[in-house]
């Protein structure tokens, strides 16, 4: 079944349905296919290396970050569906229409996640979140601000060995769609996916651990020597959230981004980075807390606000907010 195919059958669960939220994820499935195309050719079209810009949070910007940038905003535009874009590369709103109706939408977005490793040919990703608007919405902050919870669908891309995109809406399971590519379709290759309650891996930039409270620190040492309940578990970090997020889905784990003594905030950016894959872990019947409480139950203040990050498998979760609201 294609992803189409797979939209159209949910939208036929709901007889009042009046397709946006279908058409806004065949944009979806449109945009995952042009970034695809453009991020395996990067090498033969000059689109390697850095653009000489630095976006809003003072990373340097690699070329492909603005084209798939540009690439995720057109096909936005092309639904006529999206009022509001946000993007990790843009630091204001892109606000595509006047149009405030309910049957519109606002969809956060990291275009290309992990672009410091595309030169070296490492996978990379692009994490949507989407939100249905409210009747007062007008596109204000505190109109986009908005817990993770009310997110209607969310999910991601990840170009690595395959293009797979994954993602969940409001009331289904976990979805997996590979791209094949002499067709330009996507089709479902992982239904309703599950991740394990209990991890075999545990996901974390180790060289940062001078820079962690004592609580983390020990924390960290349970997983790495075997202490945390469960088997004891391998350390794997490829440095690129989509790809080390990915394996935890599938094989089950903990992916951690911890705050730090003097970035008590860490690194990874709340509505468009945790909020969408805590959206998939949930509903995959993982978790994702920042040490204490739910990604999803968090509201953020700004638009490019970052969050510490525990995102996993049930139990590797559990002995994270054990560990964490005692300290
Ligand atoms: P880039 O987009 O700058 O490559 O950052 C990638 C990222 O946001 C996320 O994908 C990784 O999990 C994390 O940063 C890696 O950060 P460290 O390099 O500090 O481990």
């Amino acid at each position: 079944m294609s992803d189409t195919a797979w939209v159209l059958h949910q939208q036929s669960r709901h007889p009042g349905a009046r397709g946006e939220l279908s058409t806004l994820l065949t944009h979806l499935g449109l945009a995952a296919r042009m970034i695809a195309h453009t991020v395996s050719r990067a090498a033969m079209t000059g689109l390697l290396g850095e653009a000489g810009a630095t976006n809003v949070q003072g990373e340097e910007q690699a070329k492909l970050d603005i084209v798939a940038d540009e690439l995720f905003l057109d096909a936005m535009q092309a639904s006529h569906l999206v009022s509001t874009l946000v993007s990790e590369e843009r630091e204001e709103p892109a606000h595509l229409t006047e149009k405030w109706d309910r049957g519109y939408y606002t969809v956060f977005y990291d275009p290309l996640d992990g672009s410091s490793n595309i030169d070296v040919n490492v996978t990379v990703g692009t994490i949507f979140g989407i939100y249905r608007h409210r009747p007062n919405d007008r596109g204000r902050l505190e109109d986009l601000l908005r817990p993770g919870r009310e997110q209607i669908a969310a999910g991601y891309v990840m170009y690595g060995s395959s293009t797979i995109l994954v993602l969940a809406t409001e009331d289904t399971k976990v979805q997996g769609f590979t791209l094949n590519q002499e067709i330009g379709e996507f089709f479902l290759t992982h239904a309703d996916m599950q991740m394990p309650k209990v991890g075999k891996s545990y996901s974390v930039n180790g060289s940062r651990s001078q820079y962690w409270d004592d609580a983390t620190r020990d924390l960290v040492d349970r997983f790495r020597q075997g202490e945390a309940e469960g088997a004891p578990r391998t350390a794997r970090y490829v440095g690129s959230f989509i790809a080390d997020f990915h394996r935890t889905l599938l094989k089950g784990g903990i992916f951690m981004y911890p705050g730090e003594l003097q970035k008590p905030e860490g690194k990874l950016r709340l509505m468009y980075e945790a909020a969408p894959l805590a959206f998939i872990a949930e509903r995959a019947g993982g978790d994702a807390i920042d040490g204490r409480i739910s990604i999803l139950d968090k509201v953020a203040s700004k638009l490019h606000e970052r969050t510490p990050l525990f995102i996993g498998s049930k139990v590797d979760v559990e002995e994270v907010r054990r560990a964490l609201t005692r300290s």
